[in-house]
């Protein structure tokens, strides 16, 4: 039964032993049916004249609006809010910047300076003779104010290339400040303002690109300038990270400033020692949601699962503490752990939950926060009672950020997309695909993020993952460089060449603007046209469920991507707005967003961009029968031929050659 609901077996086997104990979202999702009015859109509330259901033959509300203004309207609310958890989240990382360059913060300094020189470069901010907490101070007051600009447009736009900055402004979808845009969004779907459809959808792009380009990218930024740009390591994966003989904290929700400052008490000395005097052996952290993408990308923190998870991961009886800050907090879990020993610990100001535990967290005092959580949980220790860990976890790489994925391409000095553009050009990557987004309870958990990511692999598209597609893929064991095994000849050869696994985890839910900045980088690097409208490149979506969700896929479309979400088509009641986010966006911004539930289908669309793209190029078609006689599959085969003790020899005689003797 629990393996119709999840393919993760250490999630079915926790659902499977407190099917008696707890309700969780699997159970809550089969006795509580979507309303299906409200999923299709059909259902107006902007006003307290309705809410007006326009079903059957009622085709207006009592104001006259039609299903295609009720439907755009209800879509761009949806963008909004995404936008502004986004785009709040960076700016609170903006805040501690600018208090920890002034020395106002505790256990904060600048980690990476040269990410700082070159996000105040970006920023127009003068670098020359002066120093790195002047320079951050400033970084912070300019991307301060890009969420409240009122004129102009913000500053991250330039990113873009110049083709998409054109066609950005000849389209009047600049975004101007990141606030302001959510603002005027809201405005417009006030009951009586903005009625055209297509209209109300350009102002909806133009809202999410403040949060692709902008909060969100100055999230990402200023989150590599404080704690760090991350580069590859090694983890695991799974709710078998938890410990039986340690006292588990598991940090869950999004904003990486607390959860640095975690890590750092979880070695403290003085709460080791306290932890010992508790009976613990050591203190072991674990994430859920993007908080464990956070401090999995810079510390190797293994993630415990993904969003549907969260409450499984109490359910192992094992936990001491779950902390919790902002977003994809479900509100049962107080009650699921009522049942265990475990606290509940909410930091942030903006979420009180109830049944939690406050701890205010407050970065001038952040360290002496950390401490206080740390603490609260070990004491928790001794009140745990018997506890089923599943013996179920997986290795992983994580940590590609953009900036890694340059350097690995060309070195400290030659950082270069090339290498990638020609394999591409060379057909033997057919294309690219960001695969990243959320666990729905609607859906069997991990399936469609799985199934997905294994079939572009084995068809040589390389795969980029973010938030909790990128664990639900970890889980799987797609993170492993021995997936490689699965991969199609082509991206094979290249992912031996380079050293790196044909799934590369590029970090949390903000982090999905470090796609754009790859993407862009791809485009600018010459071969592949000259915008990322023209690349061979598909996002995906499969599972997802949040508003931010819809905000990202909206900013990747209006950035030139034709994006595919799975689940169910939240406006499939208004096939006028379906066509004009589909069809409409591709032929005004050069991607749009398409709903397919059906993953083979999803699949076939996402292959015929690529292919289209291709084409368009006037690249060779994809062929995968044209590689896979180099690298380890030479070798293999050699040594098949020959035995591998002469294919040792042949190498060893020729140490610098990639050919060995026999074939040169
Ligand atoms: S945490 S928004 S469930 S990816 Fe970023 Fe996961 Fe989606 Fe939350």
């Amino acid at each position: 039964m629990s393996d119709e609901l999840s393919v993760d077996r250490a999630a079915c086997m926790i659902l499977e032993s407190c099917e008696e104990e707890i309700v969780t979202a699997f159970d809550r999702a089969g006795s509580l049916k979507p309303c299906p009015i409200g999923s299709e859109s059909l259902c107006c509330k902007v006003c307290y004249m309705g809410p007006c259901r326009l079903v059957g033959k009622t085709d207006r509300g009592v104001c006259g609006a039609t299903r295609a203004t009720v439907a755009a309207r209800n879509f761009a609310r949806s963008v909004a809010a995404g936008a502004s958890a986004h785009s709040d989240h960076g700016r609170d990382l903006a805040f501690t910047l600018m208090a920890a360059a002034q020395g106002e913060t505790q256990g904060y300094r600048i980690r990476d300076v040269n990410k700082l020189y070159a996000v105040a470069e970006l920023l127009g901010i003068e670098t020359k003779n002066r120093s790195v907490n002047d320079i951050a101070y400033d970084v912070g007051k300019e991307a301060l104010d890009n969420f409240g600009r009122q004129r102009g447009t913000i500053t991250y736009l330039s990113r873009a290339t110049r083709r998409r900055q054109a066609l950005w402004k000849e389209l009047d979808i600049e975004p101007r400040g990141i606030d302001r845009e959510v603002v005027e969004l809201l405005h417009r779907t006030h009951m009586g303002v903005d009625q055209d459809a297509e209209h109300i959808l350009d102002a909806t792009m133009r809202c999410a690109l403040g949060d692709g380009w902008g909060g969100s990218m100055l999230a990402t930024d200023i989150s590599d300038i404080l704690f760090g740009t991350p580069s590859p390591l090694q983890s695991q994966v799974n709710l078998g990270v938890l410990k039986e003989d340690q006292v588990n904290i598991v940090l869950h929700g999004h904003e990486p400033t607390l959860s640095e400052m975690i890590v750092a008490a979880s070695s403290d000395p003085e709460l080791l020692d306290y932890a010992a005097s508790k009976g613990a052996k050591g203190i072991n952290l674990a994430g859920i949601c993007c908080t464990a993408n956070e401090v999995l990308m810079r510390h190797g923190i293994p993630p415990a699962g993904n969003f549907l998870s969260q409450e499984l991961a109490i359910a192992t009886g094992a936990v001491e503490a779950m902390v919790v800050d902002v977003q994809c907090i479900m509100q049962a879990l107080a009650d699921v752990a009522k049942r265990f020993h475990t606290k509940l610990i909410a930091t942030s100001k903006k979420a009180k939950i109830e049944g939690a535990e406050f701890i205010p967290f407050d970065e001038h005092k952040a360290y002496d926060s950390a401490k206080a959580i740390v603490r609260a949980a070990i004491d928790q220790f001794p009140k745990r009672g018997s506890t089923r860990i599943p013996p179920i976890k997986e290795e992983l790489i994580a940590g590609f950020s953009h900036e890694y994925i340059g350097y690995m391409q060309g070195g400290l000095y030659r950082s270069s997309f090339r290498p990638l553009n020609d394999a591409i050009i060379a057909g033997r990557i057919r294309g690219l695909a960001g695969v990243v987004g959320c666990n729905n309870a609607r859906v069997k958990q991990d399936e469609g993020i799985t199934k997905i990511i294994r079939e572009l692999i084995r068809n040589d598209v390389l795969v980029v993952v973010t938030g909790c597609a990128a664990t639900g893929a970890a889980k799987d064991g797609y993170l492993r460089p021995e997936f490689m095994e699965e991969a199609g000849a082509g991206l094979r050869e290249v992912c031996e060449a380079i050293g790196i696994p044909p799934v590369l985890h590029v970090g949390s839910c903000v982090d999905n603007s470090r796609i754009l900045t790859i993407l862009t980088q791809c485009a600018t690097e010459g071969g592949l046209g000259d915008d990322i409208s023209d690349l061979p490149a598909v996002g995906i979506c499969p599972e997802y469920m949040s508003e931010k969700a819809v905000s990202i896929g909206t900013y990747v479309a209006a950035s030139g991507i034709y994006v595919l979400f799975g689940v169910h088509n939240p406006v499939g009641g208004s096939p006028e707005v379906v066509d004009l986010i589909s069809n409409g966006w591709m032929k005004k911004v050069g991607g749009g967003i398409v709903w397919e539930p059906d993953t083979d289908k999803l699949l076939e669309l996402a292959f015929a961009h690529i292919d289209r793209k291709r084409r368009d190029l006037g690249l060779a078609a994809y062929d995968p029968t044209r590689f896979g006689a180099s690298g380890d599959r030479l070798i293999e085969k050699l040594e098949q031929q020959l035995g591998q003790e002469q294919v040792v020899g042949l190498y060893s005689a020729n140490p610098s050659s990639s050919t060995p003797a026999a074939e040169s």
